[in-house]
């Protein structure tokens, strides 16, 4: 094979193993042992094996992963990460024996934090989130979703959207929106679920555009019917926006099978999903994201049907949830092993549900997710001997470098 010149690259990294998690690949995590990484202009620029490249490892854009692995960035595709105050009073209530529905029917819940987070400005948003992003960053997360859903009046939506928009510039991580309205039924609305449905599909989300990149709704017996999420549904794509679900977590309501009608990018929870939701998320293509931290939090014991959802070809994407109330967790890697240890996907498949996976429920699977030529230069050098270590070991420090848009950012 002939030497490849690369005259122009900015950075590479050479003497690597890479688990590219590129599913053309037949070896386990798309690994590619003693490979280079080239990046030039924030892209991959190109994959090479050690015996074909000319990187003299002492250029000072040459750096030597001595046999580090390299995977790519992690993408933590379903968050509430933006939220002000904390609910440990109410989770140390739960653990004495009330439940998350009990609750949320006295007003807690999500509307406790509905009204603290309303009692903040945009800034004071900003602030409160950017420990919890900065942490995130820290594990190895490279592309966040953030959703609103704490506001539920039109001011107070766009100010989380707002926030989030910036929390993008506060930090070397990529920001993804999701306009979560539909999340509870305000008080000033109660009982008159559909004027507030009104409200979301009239005025939020039209205002919304430009500031989401897609639009969420919570189906379950304490937020909103089928019909409600179907009307969210139809108004999102009126204004050209993909749709997403919070599905079946705590009953089947067929959410997931309603979201697959609108092609959804995802359908998220679905402890309690059907055949009919899995065959019509395979259909659609529609990715499945299991959230462990909120199953474990809230004591659950039915799981999702990951072995039916493997069975049907639906993509398994794992995500964190963080939010004050039923996962109040920043740690990826426990995320990735309590979807191994509690739902039963294997470390591999894991891996893919926080890169490959997770970059397509946010509509960016051309871009991101895998390390591949032409996509962003997202990775992380990790000191491991095996990508397994990633997730089966949880707590030991393993990540040396992070890298966002071609740029070592050091941790
Ligand atoms: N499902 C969840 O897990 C979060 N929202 C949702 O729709 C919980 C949000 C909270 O309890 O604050
Ligand atoms: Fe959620």
């Amino acid at each position: 094979m002939s030497k490849t010149p690369f005259n122009s690259y900015d950075r590479a990294w050479i003497n690597a193993n890479l688990a590219t998690m590129d599913c053309a690949s037949p070896i386990p995590y798309g690994a590619l042992c003693d490979h280079a990484i080239v990046v030039h202009e924030g892209k991959i620029a190109a994959i090479e094996p050690m015996s074909s490249v000319s990187l003299d490892p002492k250029m000072p854009h040459v750096i030597d992963a001595r046999g580090a692995w390299i995977t790519p960035g992690w993408i933590d595709c379903h968050t509430h990460l933006i939220y002000g105050g904390n609910r440990c009073r109410e989770i140390e209530s739960r653990l004495k024996g009330q439940s998350y529905v009990e609750v949320a029917r006295q007003g807690g819940g999500i509307l406790a934090t509905v009204r603290a987070t309303q009692a903040l400005n945009e800034s004071q948003l900003v602030a409160a989130a950017l420990p919890r992003l900065h942490a995130l960053a820290a594990e190895g997360i490279t592309t966040v979703e953030i959703k609103s859903g704490y506001g539920l009046t039109l001011v107070d939506e766009l100010k989380m959207l707002r926030a989030a928009r910036r929390l993008a510039q506060e930090a070397a991580v990529r920001v993804s929106t999701t306009l979560l309205a539909a999340h509870a039924v305000p008080p000033e609305y109660a009982g008159r679920p559909d004027e507030y449905i009104d409200l979301v599909c009239r005025e939020i989300i039209p205002a919304s555009v430009g500031l989401a990149d897609a639009v969420d709704a919570f189906c379950e017996k304490i937020a909103f019917t089928r019909e409600q999420c179907a009307r969210v549904f139809a108004a999102a794509r009126a204004h050209g926006l993909p749709v997403r679900i919070h599905a079946e977590q705590l009953s089947n309501l067929g959410g997931a099978q309603l979201a697959a009608e609108f092609a959804a990018l995802s359908a998220d929870h679905l402890e309690y999903l059907d055949q009919a939701g899995i065959d019509a998320m395979a259909a659609s293509g529609t990715v499945a994201v299991l959230l462990p931290g909120a199953f474990y939090s809230l004591g659950e014991t039915q799981k999702p049907p990951v072995a039916r959802l493997r069975a049907a070809g639906v993509p398994m994407a794992v995500a964190g949830d963080l939010n004050p109330g039923t996962s109040p967790f920043v740690a990826p890697r426990l995320m990735l092993n309590m979807a191994c240890t509690l739902f039963g996907l294997t470390p591999e498949e894991s891996l893919a549900g926080v890169t490959r996976h997770a970059a397509r429920a946010l509509g960016l699977g051309d871009l991101l997710g895998t390390l591949s030529v032409g996509k962003e230069a997202d990775f992380l050098v990790w000191e491991i001997e095996h990508p397994a270590e990633l997730v089966c070991e949880f707590g030991v420090p393993r990540l040396r470098q992070r890298v966002f848009q071609g740029r070592d950012v050091r941790v």
